[in-house]
């Protein structure tokens, strides 16, 4: 048996076992290839973190404001990976999952207005050692449920001890209040099997909707304010 072959099959094991808690030594033998991955993950989304930290060091001297209330990064779960990979048809092995999924790592960046997300995405997507992969504006188009962000998956280099490797990360910014309410969605509701409810899904809306006007206000005021725009 190819030992390439044996070690995907024992990576598979080990995440169906992770599942059930019951992790044998010659699993955990076997997970390398699969804890290899996630390091590397880890150290394309402390690029990106990273990256946003000197941006918001520039910005915050150039407009004596900081555009960034804050940076979270997280990396999948197992569980979540395999849920994903199950729920998407793919093989699970370590390759399948470097290349089919996009988000293992995250990077999410919370903003203080809507224009600043647009401002942080550019200058990112700038940066020469960025590539983007992928963009999906649930701002300008939000979903059905009235959650909002802007998602880019990008790829960026890692420089190890002998070798460069390019991994993708997804990067998610939003105000503070797209966050509130993606944030309070995600208790009340998202992926939750729960029965549809057009009382929720109507309330759930709404507060997006009352979210993006707040976002829209406090903008315009900050125009108001701070450029002496009062025409905005
Ligand atoms: P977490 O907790 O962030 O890890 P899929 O992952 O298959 O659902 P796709 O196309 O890969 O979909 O990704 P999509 O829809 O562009 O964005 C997925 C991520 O965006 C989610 O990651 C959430 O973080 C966030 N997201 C997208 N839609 C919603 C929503 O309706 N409500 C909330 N609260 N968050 C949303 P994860 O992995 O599901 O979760």
């Amino acid at each position: 048996m190819e030992p390439e072959y044996l070690y995907n099959r024992l990576t598979v094991h080990f995440l169906e076992q992770l599942q059930n808690q019951k992790i044998s030594s010659m699993v955990r033998k076997s997970i390398q290839p699969y804890k290899e991955l996630m390091s590397y993950y880890s150290c394309a989304m402390m690029e990106v973190e990273m990256k946003f930290k000197v941006l918001s060091e520039e910005l915050s001297m150039r407009d004596d404001r900081n555009p960034i209330e804050s940076i979270r990064t997280r990396l999948k779960t197992p569980q979540s990976i395999r849920e994903k990979m199950v729920r998407k048809g793919y093989p699970l092995t370590v390759e399948s999952i470097e290349e089919n999924l996009h988000d293992i790592a995250g990077v999410r960046v919370i903003c203080s207005f809507p224009s600043d997300i647009y401002t942080l995405a550019e200058a990112l997507l700038k940066q020469d050692d960025v590539r983007m992969i992928e963009k999906k504006d649930y701002i300008k188009h939000p979903k059905a449920n009235g959650y909002r962000s802007l998602h880019l998956i990008v790829e960026i280099p890692i420089f190890l001890h002998d070798h460069k490797k390019t991994m993708k990360v997804e990067v998610q910014l939003r105000t503070i209040s797209m966050d509130w309410w993606a944030s309070l969605e995600q208790t009340i509701r998202y992926k939750k099997d729960l029965p549809d409810s057009d009382f929720i899904e109507k309330e759930l809306n709404e507060c997006a909707e009352m979210g993006a006007a707040m976002d829209a206000r406090m903008e315009r005021l900050y125009g108001m304010v701070w450029e002496g725009n009062r025409d905005l």
